[in-house]
């Protein structure tokens, strides 16, 4: 037989239990820890149920009396559990409230979104149409030499052709070479062409310089896309169906025509022509590649053939966007430039 217990110990057993866990209760930092204090008092194997188990040791008729002293216990436990579980996730949420404020009437940080350049738009939507046809983009530097700018595209010194194409002349290089600024993206195409065998499809997009006076339509500085197909078997049908279908996807299915014209690295050549609300307009030069420029490439113009095609940029967003001056296309006047 177990020892025996009074009933004064055991209710002072629970009165103390119950100072206990309230205070434990009123410390307890987080519902994990509230869930661990509840296993602890009233779990199976928890203080409430030691104490329940001696009651067993008591004489029948007080067991009542400490039964109810329990119940009482577990309830007012069970309530100031509720009661700081609430109080956590409360505090929790206010915490976060604060953490997390938003002045909502703040004012905003307006980055204006912007937009590319005209020009650089028409650049783009120029080599996409290419691209669309088979065509990679190729660049190349705008300080030239002599040789890839004019003698290797077939005008040897002291040709006319140089006279139309004056450029602006700098220091000679380190090897002691004639340096320009470009006035065409064609040697652009003669180096492409040194470093990578046929067959060739490459648009030359870029800056390009000529000695000209600035007016409504000229400008020392301006933009060229230059094409240039290299392959067996080309022909001018093959110019001629390409050059019609960039400029039919450009402006719109508009009539083309093609007049007979003269450049010195194209035999035959081309200059073309759109149908533009009512009138022709001459928007590019092209012709087939002569063969002297690809012998000065060591490329045997029996076997290779091929086609080549110049344009201005400015002129094509001129005609497109309806601009009248070449002029507005290099101002940065954003008066101008947020129409577009
Ligand atoms: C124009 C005319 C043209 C070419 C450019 C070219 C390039 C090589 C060989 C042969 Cl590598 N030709 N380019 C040919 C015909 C015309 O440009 O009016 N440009 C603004």
């Amino acid at each position: 037989m177990s020892a025996t217990i009074t009933l004064k110990q055991l209710t002072d057993q629970l009165q103390a239990l119950e100072a206990e866990a309230a205070a434990a209760i009123g410390a307890a930092a987080d519902p994990a820890e509230l869930e661990q204090l509840r296993v602890d008092l009233l779990g199976k194997k928890g203080r409430l149920s030691g104490v329940l188990g001696a009651m067993g040791r008591l004489p029948g008729e007080e067991r009542p009396q400490v039964g109810q002293r329990a119940n009482v216990l577990k309830e007012q436990v069970q309530s100031l559990l509720g009661e700081r579980l609430h109080q956590l996730q409360s505090s929790a949420l206010a915490d976060r409230i604060a953490r997390e404020t938003l002045d909502v009437t703040a004012p905003c940080r307006y980055v204006p979104p912007g937009h590319r350049h005209p020009l650089q738009a028409t650049v783009e939507e120029i080599l996409d149409i290419f691209a669309g046809l088979g065509y990679r983009v190729s660049e190349g530097p705008e300080v030239e030499s002599d040789h890839y700018n004019f003698t290797a595209l077939n005008i040897p010194p002291h040709h006319p052709a140089r006279d139309m194409q004056d450029t602006f002349y700098l220091a000679p290089g380190a090897d002691g070479g004639e340096r320009l600024l470009r006035t065409h993206t064609s040697p652009v195409q003669i180096r492409h062409l040194e470093a990578n065998p046929p067959p060739v499809r490459i648009v030359a997009p870029g800056r390009v310089y000529r000695r000209d006076a600035v007016d409504a339509t000229h400008s020392p500085v301006f933009h060229q896309v230059e094409v240039l197909a290299l392959d067996e078997g080309l022909d001018f049908s093959h110019l001629r169906g390409t050059v019609t279908t960039f400029l039919q996807r450009f402006f719109g299915d508009l009539p083309v025509r093609f007049r007979a014209s003269y450049f010195p690295f194209t035999e035959p050549s081309a200059e073309v022509d759109v149908r533009w609300r009512g009138r022709w307009l001459e928007v590019m030069g092209c012709g087939m590649v002569d063969p002297a420029v690809l012998e000065g490439l060591g490329i045997d113009p029996e076997r290779w053939s091929g086609f080549a095609a110049g344009l201005g940029v400015e002129r094509f967003c001129m005609v497109r966007h309806g601009i009248d001056d070449i002029r507005r296309l290099y101002t940065s006047d954003l008066r101008f430039l947020e129409q577009f």
